[in-house]
């Protein structure tokens, strides 16, 4: 019998387990943040059953459309949007929510605040959701500033003033990626314990990778450094192969497999959308953090991507994120092009 896996049959390092570790090397931490993620952690189990039923449950249907029994139904994003936001909301840690889904940003009620500020999108990528694609949650979470009323200012900041973040893959298994500044961690769900197991200790992304991931149906409108960059992905003038293309257009599907082999992801600025499609708040800065501290990097086109300040909560950036020589070669060209 082989005594070793055996003890990690049986040893099993859930979610909770490890953030109460990491929280004992703080004696001062008076464990708002696990209680948080507990919360976190339930709305990812909700929308993995829901995203798991949608095809039988005809959760898929528009919001608004009614029913058989007459009933409202809810979407997917809208019902994933409502669990997140009553999950965050009494857990009791938190003061400001601001979610995808909703136009102005959450402020707690007194009785109910805590001292961190959630930002994120409860279903990203849900228009794959009617061909059962991979889809995800994706969260960033700030503490607040100290003194008085929250106000937007608290999440009006750089990405790298996040505490924490982290996405959930709702897939062929459901896989959640955190990050609370001390590295990479991934855990799996076991749907037969209901728990998320440590499966994927201490991520690195590999320094180069072999994948580009672009929608390359918007060429005609890039501008030059991304298109000599993907020229290059296809035409490498070091005599090395060229990159293996691939795009889910689901970001949580596209970053994680960036970050598990290695490679670069663009959504790009192009002519139609100056500022890219993604969004600063809960897609560009949860994944550009989760890669720097897998020992990659995120660019923005002009700056590293937790530099960036958001000037509202819904504004978008273009993101060039992934391996490090991958993101340094974009960089190059950019840098070029400044000259
Ligand atoms: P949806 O939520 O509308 O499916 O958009 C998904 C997304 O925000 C992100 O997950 C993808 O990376 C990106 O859009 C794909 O955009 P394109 O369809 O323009 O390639």
């Amino acid at each position: 019998m082989d005594h070793e896996a055996d003890s990690h049959r049986t040893d099993l390092m859930t979610i909770t387990r490890y953030v109460l570790n990491e929280q004992s090397r703080h004696p001062e931490s008076r464990g708002d943040f696990t209680i948080l993620l507990s919360h976190i952690v339930l709305g990812c189990k909700f929308v993995c059953t829901a995203v798991n039923k949608a095809g039988l449950a005809k959760l898929i249907g528009l919001a608004g459309e009614t029913n058989v029994q007459g009933e409202e139904q809810k979407k997917l994003d809208v019902l994933s949007n409502e669990v997140f936001i009553k999950a965050l909301v009494s857990s009791g840690r938190t003061c400001i929510l601001v979610s995808e889904e909703d136009e102005e940003a959450t402020i707690v009620e007194p009785s109910k605040r805590g001292r961190y500020c959630v930002v994120f999108d409860p279903l990203d990528g849900s228009s794959n959701i009617d061909c059962g694609v991979s889809i995800g949650t994706i969260f960033g979470i700030y503490m607040v500033k100290d003194g008085g009323e929250p106000t937007l200012d608290n999440v009006l900041r750089p990405g790298k003033n996040m505490l924490a973040a982290g996405y959930c893959m709702y897939g062929s298994s459901c896989t959640l990626v955190l990050s609370t500044g001390t590295g990479v961690n991934g855990f799996t769900l076991d749907p037969s314990l209901g728990e998320f197991i440590l499966t994927h200790p201490n991520i690195k992304i590999p320094k180069k990778g072999k994948i580009y991931s672009v929608n390359e149906g918007n060429t005609k409108n890039w501008d030059a450094p991304t298109t000599k960059y993907v020229e290059q992905c296809k035409f490498p003038k070091d005599g090395s192969s060229p990159k293996s293309l691939r795009y889910i257009g689901s970001m949580v599907a596209d970053v994680h497999r960036t970050l598990l082999y290695g490679g670069i992801f663009l959504y790009p600025a192009d002519k139609k959308s100056p500022n890219g499609k993604l969004r600063v708040l809960y897609e560009v800065f949860p994944m550009s953090f989760l890669m720097e501290q897998a020992g990659g990097q995120a660019f923005t086109g002009k700056q590293r991507a937790l530099d960036l300040v958001p000037k509202n909560i819904h504004e978008r950036s273009p993101i060039f994120l992934g391996s490090y020589d991958d993101v340094e070669e974009i960089k190059a060209l950019y840098a070029a092009e400044e000259k």
